[in-house]
């Protein structure tokens, strides 16, 4: 039998830890987006527009990320900004040992910050866009890990749902395979990230975060293990025009395929030159839908909390 002691792991902030010890709500945040989906500054400004957005709507923020051998729930000022300046490795699961072993620095992705985040006790986790099923997966076998973990660990992701250089027909398909639920705010669509409606509908609409704390709570009550999607649209107002983002998107797969870009490093390639296509356009949706995130989770954390 393994020896199983993943607390020996973990290593909270001083306000995380308050936080914990005093039973007030939290929110979990990625750092595969600081390190490898926004550029510099506005990473680090935006990692930290989000925390004091969780904080200002009654929840504490855990930024999560892999540093000399700990994982890292809650982060310093300077380790957020060592995140922001580039560097660390991309972390999901099948990376965690490694990173961990080696003492290297490592960013967390959607499912690497699930792992983090349940193994601390945090129900609540907030990203941009979960990954998904990519494009042309039927010959490049190319699936999120977001996915799995998905389907295995009890925290519910609030996202702006999957970009459109996925697949969002077959994410969905896949996430209902495994029995992940996809609930949305704000509207029947699922959401496409750069833009409101992906053309498919989420599985459940529930407005309000009471609502959807029932039904996660629900869910978890009844021993049915697994995440459940959070969708939430961006707003209206830094919505991309549809046909603008579906160009970026063609022609940066385009050059990924050209350039034979596979594996983990296909995500971080995409928005990148998705970003730089439309002249910073992209960013400005990315930074406000995440910002937008922060304020759904946190107030899901807090009715989550109080179910
Ligand atoms: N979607 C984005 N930006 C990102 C990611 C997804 O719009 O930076 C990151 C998230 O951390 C997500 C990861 O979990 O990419 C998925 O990578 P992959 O497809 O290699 O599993
Ligand atoms: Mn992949």
């Amino acid at each position: 039998m393994p020896d199983i002691d993943p607390s020996r792991f973990l290593t909270f902030s001083p306000p995380v830890a308050a936080a914990r010890a005093a039973g007030r709500p939290l929110v979990a945040l990625e750092s595969t987006i600081i390190a490898h989906g926004m550029p510099w500054p506005q990473n680090v400004q935006t990692a930290r527009e989000v925390e004091a957005i969780v904080r200002a709507h009654g929840a504490e923020p855990a930024t999560i990320a892999i540093l000399g051998g700990q994982i890292r729930i809650g982060l310093a000022e300077d380790e957020l900004e060592q995140l922001a300046r580039g560097g660390a490795l991309k972390v999901s699961r099948r990376d965690l040992p490694a990173v961990l072993a080696s003492g290297a620095a490592g960013a967390t992705t959607v499912a690497g910050t699930m792992i983090c985040a349940a193994l601390a006790g945090i129900e609540v986790f907030v990203t941009g866009g979960i990954g998904g099923v990519h494009r042309g997966a039927e010959t490049s076998f190319d699936i999120s890990a977001d996915l799995q973990e998905l389907a295995r660990t009890s925290v519910a992701v609030v996202c702006a749902g999957a970009k459109s250089i996925l697949d969002i027909g077959l994410t969905l398909e896949y996430l209902e395979t495994h029995g992940v639920p996809v609930i949305s705010a704000g509207q029947d669509a699922f959401a496409a990230f750069y833009t409101r409606d992906s053309g498919y509908k989420a599985d459940f609409r529930y407005d309000e975060p009471a609502e959807q704390a029932r039904f996660i709570r629900t869910k978890w009550r009844l021993g049915l293990q697994g995440g459940v999607v959070v969708s939430t649209p961006v707003p209206a107002a830094d919505e991309m025009p549809r046909a603008a983002i579906d160009g970026f998107i063609q022609q940066a797969l385009a050059e990924a395929a050209a350039k034979g870009i596979t594996g983990k490093a296909v995500t971080p390639y995409l928005p990148a030159r998705i970003q730089a296509l439309s002249g910073g356009r992209s960013l400005a949706t990315n930074i406000a839908l995440i910002r937008h995130n922060a304020e759904v989770g946190a107030r899901l954390a807090v009715a989550l909390a109080a179910t």
